[in-house]
């Protein structure tokens, strides 16, 4: 069975999506997700330039080669960009193969190893009050585990949160505009408040609700210390990128100094990223997206580099991924043995229109159908009703207007 197209769809259902459709000369299709979240089209000339011509007339069923022919055969390795496109190239061929073997892919990764996946949601609000509003409501939709994101007393908005009184949802995870907004932050605030804030929710919602929580890289490794042992009394599911990480070793600073679980690795892209973390054991869940990091290949080696050492897998699940790679996330995380949780953030509802999924959300969790393959069908009529649009992340700067990480 050979590769006899390649073919890249750019679509705007809501935000931005960027999809490969392999075909085969029998017939069958594979989809993959290689939508990079305000970078789009780079990885869109990254596949049309650089990757397509190579893959017309290559074994489908040669899943590995073909991911070593596009990792080490491009000379230049890892990154962003190239790794979400091999991991659309991955995906489509785990898609394929699936197919062909009228399976859905979790029985080609070992047949399932739970009967329903556990999922989180994001519950988040200005103030305490719309915060604790924002939890029931995911409490009342079947949540059992709720990420936790209020604001910060004296900024105008920030991660995941837009200002008093917004709506849930309505800024998830932060305004998309076609030059990046400036937020702002001042760090000193967000430790002085969030212990509070933990405290409020936990005390309103009780002990058995698992409460989570988003850092999003912002401090230096002694603040993220701080932090952890000032929200242990509140019991945190676990606190996530509390540093940018690109010091691996500086983790070991912040578990020296509290028992809260971190879970990292949203931005990663190579099981690289991970190396000091896991062998030294800084963290308790790798976080990376099947979209970001290679795909279903590469994204299984590093569950079982983290299984070792007993760290679980939480795939990034934000509406940046596509339903496509959202799809391969489930897959992974029936198969393997140390799934711990999945981030559900939802699409938005045009994305319906597009891609139409077998994928199913009830009483918390997520479940996945026996359909053949990942189980996820591309309208490409529907797609060309919704044309690019270019969206930014926005930036982050302290009052003093030094650049921060956002
Ligand atoms: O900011 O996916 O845990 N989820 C997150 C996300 C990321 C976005 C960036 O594109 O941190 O909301
Ligand atoms: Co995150």
């Amino acid at each position: 069975m050979k590769i006899e197209s390649a073919e890249v769809f750019v679509a705007s259902p809501g935000r931005n999506y960027v999809t490969l459709k392999l075909t085969t000369d029998t017939g069958l299709t594979g989809l993959g997700d290689a939508t990079l979240n305000g970078r789009e089209l780079a990885v869109v000339a990254y596949l049309q330039e650089h990757v397509a011509p190579l893959l017309v007339g290559r074994d489908a069923h040669a899943i590995e080669d073909t991911w070593q022919y596009l990792y080490r055969g491009a000379y230049w390795r890892r990154g962003p960009v190239t790794m979400a496109a091999i991991a659309a190239v991955d995906m489509a061929l785990w898609d394929i193969k699936a197919k062909a073997a009228q399976m859905p892919l979790y029985q080609l990764l070992g047949g399932p190893s739970r009967t329903k996946l556990r999922a989180y949601a994001h519950a988040t609000g200005w103030s305490t009050g719309e915060l604790i509003a924002s939890v029931q409501q995911r409490i009342d939709e079947g949540f059992t585990a709720v990420r936790i994101q209020p604001g910060v007393p004296g900024l105008n908005r920030t991660y995941g949160v837009n200002g008093a009184g917004s709506a849930l949802g309505a800024y998830e995870p932060a305004a998309r505009l076609a030059l990046p907004e400036e937020e702002d932050w001042d760090t000193s605030a967000y430790m002085r408040h969030i212990p509070g804030v933990f405290g409020t929710v936990r005390d309103k919602f009780g002990p058995e609700i698992d409460l989570l929580h988003d850092v999003h890289h912002r401090l230096t490794p002694i603040q993220a210390a701080k932090l952890g042992a000032a929200l242990e009394p509140f019991n945190p599911f676990w606190l996530e990128d509390v540093t940018p990480a690109e010091n691996q070793a500086a983790l070991s600073l912040v578990r020296t100094h509290t028992t809260v679980p971190l879970a990292i690795g949203e931005t990663f892209n190579s099981i690289f990223d991970y190396q000091i973390l896991i062998r030294d054991q800084l963290i308790d869940y790798v976080r990376s997206a099947v979209t970001h990091a290679g795909g279903i290949t590469a994204m299984r080696k590093l569950a079982d580099y983290a299984a070792l050492y007993q760290i679980k897998l939480a795939i990034h699940g934000p509406s940046d991924i596509s339903p496509v790679g959202f799809a391969a996330a489930l897959h992974l995380d029936l198969a393997v043995h140390n799934f711990g949780i999945q981030e559900y953030m939802m699409h938005p509802v045009q994305a319906r229109d597009v891609f139409d999924v077998d994928y199913t959300y009830a009483d918390g969790a997520l479940y996945l159908s026996d359909s053949p393959g990942l189980g996820v069908r591309y309208d490409e009529t529907a797609a060309a009703a919704y044309p690019y649009e270019r969206a930014y992340l926005p930036v982050n700067r302290l009052k003093d207007g030094t650049l921060h990480d956002w």
